[in-house]
């Protein structure tokens, strides 16, 4: 596959860099041309197609808008994953060993009107060290009718919250979800273009509501990258597993890992 066509390069800026680390988010503009995302689009739908039904507000956030592993199912959103635009960025802000450690649609159709709480993405899982970061790509326009993200800007500077009464054994079995109280008076939507990338650290607090839309859907890849070395906390701090993408890793079971197929 050539994804000099499909994808768009550019290193971050000092400026950008700043920004995060303030702000502790970044819209880094486009990633995808529009040949990039008319293809991303295309395998993404089919996949869901496939694997998902209409949604029914009796069903799970999982069941209604997440599809899981979405690089093993297209084969643009693994190079996107693996070899795209976003590696090298993660590698100025997160340094020189990198893996991925996650790749999914959320896909909030028209008609789901489901709002998902307020959580860091830390608090599904807990890596160590804590600087691994989520990356959204809008495959189409979001804005706040259709369900775009919310946050908190600088939210990350409160470090890591305490979830463990809420992701216990028991809940995690029965998929709760996390829903903290934030100060929604600081909280602002993350409009973002068809193409664009939104990259924010693990401790951002973040949450959606609804797709209010009767005639647009609201669809994201959602990819996110750690140190090589990065551990599961609540795991017995096993090292994740993810495919090493740059660098190296002390741990062989990243160094082997092969996540493609
Ligand atoms: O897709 C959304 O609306 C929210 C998804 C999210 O925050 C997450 O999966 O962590």
């Amino acid at each position: 596959m050539n994804t000099n066509d499909l994808f768009i390069f550019k290193a971050l800026t000092r400026k950008q860099i700043h920004c995060y680390n303030d702000q502790g988010y970044l819209n880094v503009g486009k990633t995808l041309t529009p040949a990039g995302l008319k293809m991303m689009l295309a395998q993404a739908m089919e996949s869901w197609e496939a694997e998902k039904e209409a949604f029914d507000p009796n069903n799970t956030w999982l069941q209604n808008s997440l599809l899981v592993d979405i690089h093993k199912r297209s084969e643009i959103v693994r190079e996107f994953y693996f070899r795209g635009p976003v590696v090298d960025k993660m590698v100025q802000l997160i340094g020189p060993n990198i893996k991925g450690v996650t790749s999914q649609l959320t896909f909030k159709m028209r008609g789901n009107t489901k709002s998902f709480g307020w959580h860091q993405d830390n608090g599904y899982g807990e890596l160590d060290p804590y600087n691994t970061i989520t990356v959204l790509t809008a495959l189409e326009d979001v804005d706040e009718e259709n369900g775009c993200l919310r946050i908190i800007p600088e939210s990350h500077k409160k470090g890591q919250i305490d979830v463990s009464h809420i992701m216990n054994a028991e809940s995690k079995a029965r998929q709760v979800s996390i829903d903290l109280e934030v100060d929604e008076s600081k909280a602002i939507p993350v409009e973002m273009k068809a193409g664009e990338t939104l990259i924010f650290h693990c401790w951002m607090l973040h949450q959606s509501r609804g797709n209010f839309s009767k005639v647009r859907d609201r669809r994201i890849l959602f990819l996110r990258y750690a140190d090589a070395d990065a551990v599961e906390v609540y795991n017995q701090r096993r090292p994740r597993l993810g495919k090493l993408l740059k660098g190296s890793s002390r741990f062989p079971e990243v160094v082997e890992y092969e996540a493609s197929l």
